[in-house]
């Protein structure tokens, strides 16, 4: 009889137990896609990763964020129209790969000697916050940040501007811009397709942030670095508007709590990367790094200074105010640097 007894007791506990399940389960589980183009070491995929991992922890598991990295949902062209359209729920891109689109935060292209990655990408996130492009209307925007500024690596080196003249460079955006300009041959390409070009010679170096000396294993091919802090590329992390319309508020305020933190880290994150990744391919390739006397440097920004005169003529036909917009990314850059100790 007792043996029974337990059992029924043991058959009342599971029962129990197994309606009270649901129950401690009634907050539905959120699954959110995360689209991103490059391959899964490189910082925009990193962060996507740290990103997904505060949102899970911070709504303690309510939120799952898939992530899919390299291209395998979106790639870095499809990426805005592709969350507009809901194939995925989130995605990463650069402002960068779409000329004429972002006229606002293209500013961030403009070649105003920015040092690093942090400072621009607070500077970004900043000017979002306060302007709110047009652009963006469509969506939720999760984050911003920039890359670090742009470096040359070549296969021969580059030590004045004089040795740039006519070398076939890939770049992309107004990075090709800037290489117009100081009379290299750009050769526009994704980021992707430039390990090939390298390869087949048919380029003799590329215009980048440097941690893709170690991400792309580029210190291999490019043993010399010059260091030239050309412009940065402006990136967004957007959300598809319904999605984040059909978020309980509690899940809303981590992701807003989240967007200048996460954009901060990305910054430094990229900025901590681009010096291991520079002392890994001095160690590993023995690579040399170049700076420019200050006349060439100096000569480089006055040839480049068109640039803003082009952003403000853009800007303005999209109906921007151009001047106060520039001076409050530039007011942003000091603050910023004054903080930072730049
Ligand atoms: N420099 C831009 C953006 C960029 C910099 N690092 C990475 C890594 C992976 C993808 C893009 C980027 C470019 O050249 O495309």
């Amino acid at each position: 009889m007792k043996a029974v007894h337990v059992l029924a007791a043991v058959a009342a506990l599971a029962l129990f137990a197994l309606l009270a399940a649901p129950a401690t389960q009634a907050r539905a589980e959120i699954v959110l896609s995360y689209a991103n183009f490059p391959p899964a070491i490189t910082f925009p995929c990193v962060q996507m990763e740290r990103w997904a991992d505060e949102v899970e922890t911070r709504t303690n598991g309510q939120v799952t964020v898939e992530t899919y990295p390299g291209g395998t949902l979106l790639g870095a062209q499809d990426m805005f129209e592709g969350v507009r359209e809901g194939q995925a729920d989130i995605g990463c891109s650069s402002m960068a790969y779409f000329p004429g689109v972002f006229p606002l935060t293209s500013v961030m292209e403009v070649p105003v000697g920015f040092t690093s990655s942090t400072v621009p990408s607070l500077v970004l996130w900043d000017l979002y916050e306060e302007y709110q492009p047009a652009a963006f209307a469509d969506f939720k925007v999760l984050a911003m940040f920039t890359t670090a500024p742009s470096n040359l690596m070549t296969i021969q080196p580059v030590r004045s501007l004089a040795d740039l003249q006519g070398m076939e460079v890939r770049a992309s955006g107004g990075a090709s811009r800037v290489l117009e300009m100081l009379g290299a041959v750009p050769v526009s390409k994704p980021m992707s397709e430039t390990p090939d070009a390298l390869q087949k010679g048919l380029i003799q170096g590329l215009l980048s942030s440097l941690e893709v000396l170690k991400d792309f294993n580029f210190a291999e091919t490019c043993p010399y670095e010059t260091i030239t802090n050309f412009q940065v590329y402006p990136f967004a992390v957007v959300m598809n508007r319904d999605v984040w319309e059909s978020l309980p508020d509690d899940v809303k305020q981590v992701f807003d709590d989240l967007a200048r933190e996460q954009s901060l880290w990305t910054g430094q994150y990229m900025d901590q990367h681009v010096d291991e990744a520079v002392a890994w391919s001095q160690e590993t390739y023995g690579v040399e790094v170049i700076n420019l006397s200050d006349e060439d440097m100096a000569q480089a920004l006055a040839t480049l200074s068109p640039m803003v005169d082009e952003w403000k003529v853009a800007a303005a036909a999209a109906g921007l105010d151009a001047e106060a917009i520039l001076a409050k990314m530039l007011e942003l850059k000091a603050k910023y640097e004054a903080e930072y100790g730049e």
